[in-house]
């Protein structure tokens, strides 16, 4: 894309804009290399001829639904057809293969889902509009005809409309491999019910989206030989812990505690409890309603999709007391105890939702109570009983509302696989994945590190899957592509997972370590890095480092890396669950194998992570894969409204700018040669006769002169930049016809 354009005055172009991404004007003079420029916006600039790009004065008003077909495929042609499209409800268009769905932010089928499903069921690609449907549909089809298991990777930012997306492939899914079992409860429709459940407990309003998945999920649908649903299994990664005990105005804790909160009157009664107000965890944010959720309707709803999915009126009942419990655990307040700094229950209140904790979870007060203020210390000559400070009880108490509940979703996750039923002997499947986009905020943690670690696995694969592609389509048309390149991101992977001596490795030692501190820990990453190309030390600060993530720079603060990474549970709250006469709660925590005093008690949440996305990777890799790149339009979350900078950075960020850096490099235009000759053969000047097209094709380029072309089977293959120089030598001829008619006109008249 960097190929100077071939610009004169007259042409109409984009110029970068600060407030709109891109602007279109017209060149009103050339000097040198640059150009002054009267833009739309009533003003006129001075731009070097690099920075400008032609506009495509080909593309119909309504756009069009595949970017490829762009005569220029650059950076302000993709942005103003998805502004075109969207502004007419087109929310869907591919980029080749790729489907960009820009979020509508409000309900646009009038005729219902079925009524679509129908149409697009066994469609021709590109037959019907760009659709959601459409991919899913071809998957299916790739399934059948190539007996290989499909995938579809969604991605984009928190808000783009990822879940909304998947739900819509599951459900496409269920309508096409679908049949119904003779007790009415379909494995398709367990897939489908799993989604809510999972919504209940692992979803929470933020300020990007009020129905935020907070973990990253990948479901493997399988069928039978006769391409039937048999079994499915859903693999979940990285809930977010701190939330259940941790929330900021305005957004609230995962729904499941207010719909509770929200339950039938006896229910309420049974767990003592009411106005979410009163409980810690949720009013440390003002926000307790949601506009578009009615918690007590989705309460019986989440309940309805529980029975459907295979939970057990009993095990509903322990998980909605568990849910109770950690309500009421995080309401037990410390203060110190008299003349020593040790805590104690602070007072009646507090002491009260002990009591009603450890009912609810099955186990003694006391018990509770030690295991939330008491350590235990085992050395060499002795076992020491220390209590813990007001603070350090209150972190103990919120380790363990963060332990129970995220075993609470990983059990949900179990039984909703366990009770979907896998097919075992199935031979090919579509996965979905729906995973978290590239996240770079204020501040970084250790989550937006694993975040955007997977957001380069992906974008590896992404890369390699386009080249593979446009290779693909090269070979086909029988033309040289080996001087395509791509920039490949594994320098960045290696800095995070190489093993030995990438930052997880390096962490996982300074976790192992007992004296490590977060400042040891970026000493040792900073001399590691030192000459790393894609690793930046910030001046002035000891504790923050710089990743170049292919998607842009992101500031890491490392202070809470090492305790985040450290993934264990505390032995007294293990004890305490473990001792439970609850069984549910007692399966949530089974009993772990004595340690030997030489064993390291920590696990690494970073290399848990890093296998987990391995063998995602695998998955993936053993898959024919197919991309949908959802797009937030405004960050208000409002219908109609597109705003240009903000989709600018996500399609550089999801990689689609990339794919289209990648096409450009080798051969970014492609045109039949019918095609061409209608647009091109007036450049011939009627000496095209008795040749076929390819010839007229080949005749008409010598003509001109022009370079940077391939003849393909079918079609002409050019360079970037070598579309915008056969039209202004069709600029050129037309001008001269015109001067030659209006000669001819005037000598007439
Ligand atoms: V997050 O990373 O989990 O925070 P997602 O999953 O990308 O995010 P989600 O699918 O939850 O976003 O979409 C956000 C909201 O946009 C939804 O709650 C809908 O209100 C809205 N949305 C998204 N896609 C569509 C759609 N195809 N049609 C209508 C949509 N509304
Ligand atoms: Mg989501």
């Amino acid at each position: 894309m960097d190929v100077e354009p071939n610009i004169t005055i007259g042409s109409r172009v984009w110029v970068e804009d600060s407030s709109v991404a891109w602007v279109d004007g017209e060149v009103l003079g050339i000097r040198d290399k640059e150009a002054d420029v009267q833009t739309s916006k009533e003003k006129t600039v001075v731009v070097s001829l690099s920075r400008l790009h032609p506009v495509d004065v080909d593309v119909p008003e309504e756009g069009v639904d595949d970017m490829t077909r762009l005569s220029y495929l650059h950076e302000p042609g993709v942005l103003h057809n998805l502004a075109t499209r969207f502004k007419l409800n087109n929310i869907y268009t591919y980029t080749g293969n790729i489907l960009i769905a820009v979020n509508p932010f409000q309900r646009l089928t009038s005729l219902g889902e079925t009524h679509l499903m129908e149409q697009y069921k066994g469609a021709e690609f590109g037959q019907l509009s760009p659709h959601v449907f459409a991919i899913a549909d071809i998957s299916y089809r790739a399934m059948i005809d190539d007996r290989k298991s499909n995938s579809i990777l969604v991605s984009g930012e928190s808000g783009a409309g990822k879940t909304e997306t998947t739900k819509l492939i599951m459900q496409y899914l269920a309508f096409i491999g679908g049949h119904a079992f003779a007790d009415g409860r379909t494995v398709e429709q367990q897939i489908l019910e799993s989604n809510p459940v999972l919504e209940a407990f692992g979803n929470a309003k933020t300020v990007r989206n009020n129905n935020s998945s907070r973990f990253g999920k990948f479901v493997e649908i399988q069928f039978d030989s006769h391409g039937r649903i048999s079994g499915a299994a859903i693999r979940t990664y990285l809930l977010e812990r701190s939330r259940v005990c941790q929330i900021s105005d305005p957004e609230r804790n995962y729904h499941c505690f207010y719909l509770l909160c929200s339950a039938p009157a006896e229910e309420l009664e049974k767990y003592n409890l009411g106005d979410p107000k009163s409980f810690h965890y949720l009013n440390q944010s003002s926000c307790y309603e949601l506009d578009d959720m009615n918690d007590a309707e989705q309460y019986l709803a989440t309940r309805r999709a529980m029975d459907v999915v295979g939970i057990s009126q009993e095990e509903q009942e322990a998980i909605f007391r568990v849910v109770a419990a950690i309500l009421h655990l995080g309401n037990i307040d410390f203060a110190k105890g008299e003349d020593t700094d040790f805590s104690v229950i602070r007072d009646d209140k507090a002491k009260f939702h002990l009591e009603m904790t450890a009912n609810l979870l099955m186990c003694e007060a006391n018990a509770l109570e030690d295991a939330l203020c008491k350590r235990v210390m085992v050395t060499p000559e002795e076992v020491i009983r220390k209590s813990l400070d007001p603070m350090g009880a209150t972190i103990s108490r919120d380790g363990l509302a963060k332990t129970i509940y995220s075993r609470l979703f990983e059990w949900l996750v179990d039984k909703i696989n366990n009770s979907i039923g896998q097919d075992s002997t199935s031979q090919y499947l579509i996965g979905v994945l729906d995973i978290y986009g590239f996240e770079s905020f204020k501040t970084n943690s250790f989550e937006q590190f694993c975040i955007n670690y997977t957001n380069e696995k992906l974008q590896q694969h992404f890369n390699q899957h386009v080249f593979k592609m446009e290779q693909e389509q090269y070979t086909k048309e029988g033309i040289d592509w080996s001087y395509v390149k791509f920039i490949d991101n594994q320098d960045i992977l290696d800095l995070i997972e190489k093993k030995p001596g990438g930052i997880i490795a390096l962490l996982d030692e300074a976790c192992m370590f007992p004296r490590s501190t977060h400042e040891t820990f970026c000493d040792k990453i900073y001399q590691s890095f030192k000459s790393h190309k894609r690793f930046i030390r910030p001046k002035l600060s000891r504790t923050e480092f710089i990743i170049s993530h292919y998607a842009g720079e992101v500031q890491y603060q490392a202070d809470q890396f090492l305790d985040k990474n450290k993934d264990y549970v505390v032995a007294e709250h293990q004890d305490l669950l473990t001792s439970s006469k609850c069984p549910f709660v007692m399966s949530l925590f089974p009993p772990i194998v004595v340690e030997t005093a030489k064993t390291s008690k920590f696990s690494s949440l970073g290399a848990r992570f890093k296998l987990q996305l391995q063998q995602l990777m695998d998955t993936l890799n053993s898959t024919e894969p197919h991309y949908i790149r959802c797009v937030k339009p405004n960050d208000d979350l409002k219908p109609l409204i597109f705003n240009n900078v903000n989709v600018m950075q996500q399609l550089r960020s999801s990689g689609v700018i990339e794919a289209i850096r990648i096409k450009c490099a080798g051969f970014p235009t492609h045109k039949t040669f019918h095609e061409f000759l209608v647009r091109f053969g007036i450049l011939a000047r009627n000496k095209l006769e008795g040749r076929d097209e390819k010839e007229a094709c080949k005749f008409i380029l010598d003509k001109v002169g022009l370079t940077g072309f391939q003849m393909g089977e079918t079609k002409i293959f050019l360079r970037a930049g070598k579309m915008a120089e056969l039209d202004s030598q069709l600029t050129e001829v037309l001008s001269h016809s015109a001067k030659i008619i209006q000669q001819e006109v005037r000598r007439y008249l």
